[in-house]
């Protein structure tokens, strides 16, 4: 336990789903430090004291209220939800839990690359069927994975494609060599990969320069057949214009975890697109998801008792 030359102890507030044995690890952190574990609606009358705040979303009128609110850290790993609000505003540090998701995100799309490759989701279908009907799939192997953002999670995606035997594409901000990938390019690459690929998946963050980045046109330039999967966020994607792709057989599937509106309304047409696999937004979460937020947090909090620099600091002028 880290020993605190502080005046008062540090005051976490933690809105998070936690376990009492979270609320324990993150006591045992340092001598000095206060830990809440609350529900959201019971924050308020935290919040005065709060110097550090563990949390998903963070309400303006929690900021206003909480003058002596250092650092938040936020438990999922993006930040699109922050984007332009008073947190945001702030001068408060903010890191977020990025790099813990990248396994099961990346299984996740796995999975669906596969069934698409094998065609498992229309035998799904016949089985539930009681059709006996012997279409042919393809592979994976040989065909070529196009992967639109090489953070953790798309590295460890193409990491996976590569062990497969599928060539990897990728698009980076700045591209660069990068473990895996057959061929790095730029934003100014998009076209190339779009019109090379038979899968195309997006691992990017939801900000101003990604938002609508594959649209109408990019749709199009995708590649007859091809099969677009989304682990991003919903507004990388002009959902309208993939629907008509979809419906119009332009493209083969999808296979999509993030939609414009979450829950995805009842009455969209995805739900019922025969070559649409959908999931709940869960792809990122696992059992044991909060165990590693808490592992990286408590790191963090060592830190910052200690007055280092933490991990994970949110780039407010990258928006992730
Ligand atoms: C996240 C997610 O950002 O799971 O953590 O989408």
């Amino acid at each position: 336990m880290l020993r605190s030359r502080r005046s008062r102890p540090v005051t976490v507030l933690c809105t998070a789903r936690m376990q009492p044995h979270h609320a324990e690890l993150i006591r045992s952190c340092a001598a000095e430090v206060d830990v809440r574990v609350v529900r959201r609606e019971e924050a308020e009358g935290h919040l005065p004291d709060a110097e550090v705040l563990v949390s998903w979303a963070v309400p303006d009128a929690w900021v206003e209220r909480a003058p002596r609110l250092r650092w938040v850290h936020v438990t999922s790993a993006g930040v699109d939800h922050l984007l332009g609000g008073a947190l945001w505003r702030s001068a408060v540090l903010i890191t977020n839990s990025r790099g813990i998701h990248a396994t099961p995100l990346a299984e996740h799309v796995l999975g669906w690359l596969l069934m698409f490759a094998r065609n498992l989701h229309v035998h799904v279908e016949h089985q539930r069927q009681r059709r006996w009907q012997r279409d042919e799939g393809g592979q994976l192997a040989g065909s070529t994975v196009g992967v639109l953002g090489l953070g953790a999670v798309g590295q460890e995606v193409a990491r996976l494609c590569k062990a497969c035997g599928a060539q990897v594409w990728g698009m980076r901000r700045r591209p660069r060599p990068t473990p895996h990938v057959d061929r790095v390019v730029g934003p100014e690459g998009l076209q190339e990969v779009l019109r090379r690929s038979d899968y195309v998946v997006l691992t990017l963050p939801l900000v101003p320069s990604t938002r609508g980045l594959v649209g109408r046109e990019q749709l199009e330039w995708m590649k007859p057949g091809a099969v677009l999967v989304n682990v991003g966020r919903g507004g990388l994607v002009d959902e309208a214009a993939l629907v008509e792709a979809l419906q119009e057989g332009r493209l083969r599937g999808a296979a999509l975890d993030t939609f414009a509106f979450e829950p995805l309304p009842p009455e969209s047409p995805l739900w019922g697109l025969p070559n649409v696999l959908l999931s709940p937004h869960v792809a990122g979460s696992f059992r044991g998801y909060m165990d590693r937020v808490v592992e990286l947090f408590c790191d963090n909090l060592k830190r910052y008792v200690a007055g280092e620099p933490l991990r994970n600091v949110v780039d407010r002028e990258a928006g992730y």
